[in-house]
């Protein structure tokens, strides 16, 4: 398949900023998994903690209660799960319950046992671009160049991955478009993801209904999370271009539209230039 993977999300939370308490239910958020994956997602992205600026961090028993039946159900029925969390503790069980994906928005600092814990397991690891928890991620908005910066920090990160016995072909970066990031810091980073896959790995994005898409045409006041899927659909088409492995949205349909327009060009485009 030559487009992105399409990673659905099921955020079992009650404050997440786009869908906060809408699946924390566990019940609905299976429902709602299974609603994604016969939409078309690749993948389900099941989270128990809203990394929302502000919003309180849940204890580890309270994580776990919240994403393991929602895995555990899914994995079970056979669909291909990736755990959102930045504790060890919580990517273990959720192996051991059957994700095959980690996806640590920390990128391994939130956790000193979540990069040895991934390479024992043989897991697949999303390692986001990250440079603190919630409420102080907006004061660390400062860069001198985002895209070189994020880069360089990427590469610390891969460094310390690579030591803990992650293999290269089951790494996977993601530059955390909106985590100590301003508007132009996600348009700036989007619009170079060829400096971000030049580092040589699997590249993942998540725009989905982030402020900055909410503002398009100078609004001051943004549009609401359920509003932004056309704007999402139109980066999950920039992420096709660029070469990106997969992107992470709350709407499926809106990105797999997007995304096919992209397969049915380059079919025309490729044939062009053989
Ligand atoms: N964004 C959110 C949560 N998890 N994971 C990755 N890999 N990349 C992201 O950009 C990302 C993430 C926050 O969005 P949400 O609250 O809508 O899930």
């Amino acid at each position: 398949m030559t487009r992105p993977l399409v990673m659905g999300i099921v955020n079992v939370t009650p404050d997440s900023f786009s869908d906060g308490g809408r699946w924390f239910d566990p019940d609905a958020a299976v429902a709602h998994g299974r609603d994604l994956a016969r939409q078309g997602a690749d993948i389900l992205d099941v989270g128990g903690e809203s990394t929302r600026p502000g919003s309180r961090r849940p204890g580890e028993e309270e994580e776990l209660d919240r994403v393991l039946p929602v895995v555990s159900a899914l994995a079970g029925s056979g669909l291909r799960v990736s755990i959102d969390t930045m504790r060890a503790s919580v990517a273990a069980a959720a192996i051991e319950a059957g994700a095959e994906i980690v996806n640590d928005v920390s990128g391994g600092l939130a956790d000193p046992q979540m990069l040895p814990l991934v390479g024992r397991k043989g897991a697949t690891y999303v390692a986001m671009h990250w440079r603190g928890h919630g409420d102080s991620m907006q004061q660390r908005a400062v860069y001198d160049d985002v895209v070189t910066d994020v880069c360089r920090e990427m590469n610390e990160r891969v460094e310390a991955a690579l030591a803990a016995g992650i293999d290269p072909e089951r790494l996977v970066l993601d530059p955390g478009l909106g985590f100590a990031k301003t508007a132009e810091h996600n348009w700036q980073l989007l619009a170079h993801l060829d400096a971000f896959s030049g580092l040589g790995y699997r590249v993942l994005v998540g725009a989905s209904r982030k402020t900055f898409l909410g503002r398009l045409g100078g609004r001051e006041e943004p549009v609401p999370p359920t509003a932004r899927d056309a704007a999402t659909a139109a980066t999950s088409l920039l992420c096709a271009q660029a070469g990106v492995w997969a992107v992470r949205v709350h709407d499926v349909p809106s990105t797999l539209a997007a995304l096919q327009v992209h397969e049915a060009v380059s079919a025309w485009t490729d044939e062009a230039a053989s």
